[in-house]
């Protein structure tokens, strides 16, 4: 393997985003150059990484000194909230999922680090906006405390930027699906939990209503995209707040009927609960042009091939 100039630090290692990520680091960049991170115990099922530290990322004195001992260049800040674990920890959302970012900026501006990676969501549009195809550029108006904290990030990372040069990138992630982490505390988990569900008891009850789209992306197109953006040159990046992807966009009632493909007696039944009012301040479908024509945004994974993908892995896991 090619030897890496890059040190990177990932937060929230041990996520659904940061195990897969961390993996990923470490096949490019080797194992000697990933340090991963997070809040609970080392758990060598989930990641390979040769480094890890646990720290409470909104440590300040902790992080700083981790970045110097490792001699630090790179970040992915992943270490977050979801939608709704936030509606019940406002306070703590708002600690945790601004803070940090403004302290790895800090050290940017410094030029202790390089590059920051940062996940911003579609929970920034809020209400008021077209539900169909949302352009990059719009009003925001998220009603969530998820949602404020992630556009008043994607605020943090255009003033670091303009005003001291800081090299910080992020997407709009959409729901995001994996086999491999389970999800924990978002609106958009619903389509993790239903295959979890579908492959050990043949059924599930949604919590989000049967009609009720909203943008979805694999976690395998996620990872390449979030790897695509980073490595894009500088002067391609246009956007400094935050990326749009879409991926694809599929109600639960389009969830299950693909999944009975696999599973002929699967049922679903829905049982809202307050995620539904979440849900319906999301857009249900993205316009992701302006990534595709900055740094080359692509996707493998539709409907049919992920739930394929997904009940296949699940059924050799679940045993
Ligand atoms: C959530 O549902 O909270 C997240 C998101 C869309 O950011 N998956």
């Amino acid at each position: 393997m090619e030897s890496s100039t890059e040190k990177i630090l990932i937060t929230g290692a041990l996520g659904q985003i940061g195990t897969e990520l961390t993996n990923r680091l470490i096949e490019i960049h080797g194992e000697e150059n990933v340090v991963a991170s997070g809040l609970d115990r080392w758990d060598s099922t989930t990641t390979n990484a040769k480094y890890y530290e646990r720290m409470d990322v909104t440590n300040t004195q902790l992080v700083r000194q981790v970045i110097q001992d490792y001699h630090i260049t790179t970040v992915y800040h992943l270490a977050s909230l979801l939608s709704g674990t936030s509606e019940k920890q406002a306070l703590f959302a708002w600690k945790l999922n601004v803070e940090p970012l403004i302290n790895f900026c800090e050290m940017a501006k410094e030029g202790l680090i390089n590059k920051i990676f940062w996940p911003s969501s579609i929970a920034v549009f809020g209400k008021g906006i077209p539900k169909e195809n949302v352009a990059q550029e719009v009003v925001l108006n998220p009603s969530t405390v998820y949602g404020i904290s992630k556009l008043a990030g994607e605020k943090w990372c255009e003033y670091y930027f303009e005003k001291y040069g800081v090299d910080v990138r992020s997407i709009r992630y959409p729901g995001l699906i994996s086999w491999k982490t389970p999800a924990g505390g978002g609106t958009t988990d619903y389509a993790v939990e239903i295959f979890y569900d579908a492959v050990e008891k043949g059924s599930y009850t949604s919590f989000i209503s049967e009609n009720t789209a909203m943008p979805m992306l694999y976690m395998e197109d996620a990872i390449n995209a979030t790897l695509q953006l980073m490595e894009a040159p500088k002067e391609n990046i246009t956007i400094r707040t935050s990326y749009n992807l879409g991926g694809m966009s599929f109600t639960p009632a389009d969830l299950a009927a693909e999944i009975k493909k696999e599973i002929p007696g699967f049922t679903i039944d829905y049982k809202p609960d307050f995620r539904q009012a979440i849900a319906d301040s999301w857009p249900a479908s993205i316009d992701d042009s302006v990534a595709k024509q900055d740094w080359g945004l692509n996707y493998e994974f539709g409907l049919p091939e992920m739930t394929k993908d997904m009940i296949d892995n699940l059924k050799i896991k679940l045993g």
